[in-house]
């Protein structure tokens, strides 16, 4: 069975990092949409491990930039953001040991939101977050799975996945006028229609997938394609550029 960490948002959450000033979150209302993505996930047949929020740690909810994850392997990230580092310890203590572990040090950088997975070959976002030394240690740690990795630029976004999520291992979601579809070749581009920007971002898990509520063309195309669609409202997370892959680590 597909299994998942997930981190509850604590009452800081409302310090979070966010590209927005003054996001103004609410953190009640932060830990309910989180507990409903958590039911969700549930529904999807995953089994949950859920932490504590951490103290001193306002995005720790994020948890998808601590780490990434080829099982049997897991690279350990060091966050782009300084104030994030120290988030990585916690989740590197709750990860299983039969995950053997691949740490990464400075001047690297990498997020997990950079890193998107399409059958044997990683893209990942050269970002604000993530630096080219970050990026040679992903092409090492993949190497060892048998992954290429493509490095794209994404200057005007927080992560690559914040652009584009895999649907399938031959299909994406990318958000239009954000990145060249062309740089996804051979993979099958869906496009997301920049009314509906939050959908670029979907949890695909088998043929069930997460995605935001709200987005009514997308939800359509991809129901279209006999997948089923779980969707919730992360709209309290997304404030701080949260999305619904940064809730998460699946193994
Ligand atoms: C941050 O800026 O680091 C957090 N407020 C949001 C991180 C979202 N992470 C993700 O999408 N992978």
């Amino acid at each position: 069975m597909l299994r998942a960490l997930v981190r509850r948002p604590g009452p800081e959450i409302h310090a979070g990092l966010s590209r927005t000033p003054q996001p103004d979150v609410d953190p009640g209302v932060a830990c309910a949409q989180h507990e409903a993505y958590c039911r969700a996930l549930q529904e999807a047949g995953l089994e949950l491990q859920v932490l504590a929020a951490l103290p001193g740690h306002p995005d720790a909810c994020f948890v998808e930039d601590c780490a990434v994850i080829l099982a049997p392997h897991v690279l350990l990230t060091r966050p782009g953001a300084p104030s994030r580092r120290g988030e990585v310890a916690s989740i590197a203590a709750a990860l299983p040991d039969s995950l053997e572990r691949q740490t990464m040090s400075a001047p690297a950088s990498l997020d997990g939101g950079d890193v998107m997975r399409l059958g044997r070959r990683l893209f990942v976002g050269r970002s604000a977050r993530s630096n080219e030394a970050g990026i040679a240690c992903l092409r090492g740690f993949a190497a060892r799975a048998g992954l290429t990795v493509d490095a794209l630029p994404v200057p005007a976004a927080l992560h690559l996945k914040s652009l584009a999520t895999p649907v399938t291992d031959s299909s994406l979601l990318l958000l239009e006028d954000s990145l060249d579809p062309a740089l996804f070749a051979p993979f099958e581009v869906i496009s997301v229609p920049g009314c509906e920007a939050l959908a670029a971002n979907v949890l695909a898990l088998g043929r069930t997938l997460l995605m935001p509520d709200r987005c009514p063309q997308t939800r359509e195309k991809l129901e279209a394609r006999g997948l089923r669609v779980l969707t919730v409202d992360t709209s309290e997370l997304a404030k701080l550029d949260g999305a619904l892959t940064c809730l998460s680590l699946l193994w």
